[in-house]
């Protein structure tokens, strides 16, 4: 059984976060290490309070989780990190060689801020995947040249390539919250555009962020190449979204 390292705030509804995290990859076969960066209280309409947990315990779990005397965990999913403090200590505790999806969370699907911008920042160089839905492409681009929304494809190459400049290897722009008949997720790598479509489900569910960064994570520990993982989390969404519950 592969194994991948979680990193994510805790969600008290069950929702999202790390409780999210852990029921997708143990339903692709996959175990967790979980790596705690805050306890968020919440509802399914409302982030009520944050506690973070202290940087250098944050850092504590990443170093423990990667002990050569346990299993060591093949593919690393950051969630909700809280502080641009957390973000620091994380960057320097995170191992090389581990590919690394990062599902940029700056609100919660309950409502409220989860972190800023700024949080991120020492953290996109190590990154293989990063996971924005548009309006988060867009937050991070801090560009809209064509303000059509949902934005086209041009939009979305300029987008790409502003984030691809912090460092990303490369960018999965979802399209699950756009428009259509198809929710198609856009892949760009510095010489790559790859598209990934499905048909829309008239479903809403929180935890779609959670579950589709964390079936990428658990594709790549799997030994999938980035181009498969995102095919096969894409298809895992879909599954997903069609179960009831
Ligand atoms: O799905 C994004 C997310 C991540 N982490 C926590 C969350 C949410 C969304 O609500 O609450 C803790």
């Amino acid at each position: 059984m592969s194994r991948i390292l979680v990193v994510a705030g805790t969600d008290s509804s069950g929702g999202a976060g790390l409780s999210r995290d852990v029921a997708m990859a143990q339903s692709l076969g996959c175990s967790v290490a979980p790596v705690v960066t805050a306890v968020t209280v919440q509802t399914n309409s409302a982030l009520i309070a944050t506690q973070p947990i202290p940087p250098q315990i944050i850092a504590d779990q990443v170093t423990a989780a990667f002990d050569p005397a346990g299993q060591i965990p093949r593919a690393i999913k950051i969630g909700m990190i809280g502080t641009p403090e957390a973000a620091r200590s994380l960057a320097q505790a995170l191992p090389a060689q581990v590919p690394i999806v990062l599902d940029p969370v700056l609100k919660s699907s309950s409502g409220g801020d989860l972190m800023s911008l700024e949080a991120l920042t020492p953290l996109l160089p190590k990154v293989t995947v990063l996971t924005p839905n548009l309006e988060e492409s867009a937050r991070l681009a801090s560009t809209c040249h064509y303000p059509q929304e949902p934005p086209e494809l041009a939009e979305l190459k300029i987008r790409a390539q502003i984030i691809l400049a912090t460092g990303v290897a490369a960018v999965l722009i979802k399209g699950g919250h756009g428009q259509g008949t198809h929710s198609t997720d856009h892949l760009f790598t510095a010489d790559s555009h790859q598209m990934f479509s499905a048909p829309r489900l008239p479903i809403s569910k929180r935890g779609t962020g959670c579950s589709l960064a964390t079936a990428l994570a658990c594709a790549l520990a799997q030994g999938a190449s980035v181009t498969e993982a995102c095919a096969q989390a894409k298809a895992q969404m879909t599954l997903w979204l069609s179960n009831p519950g």
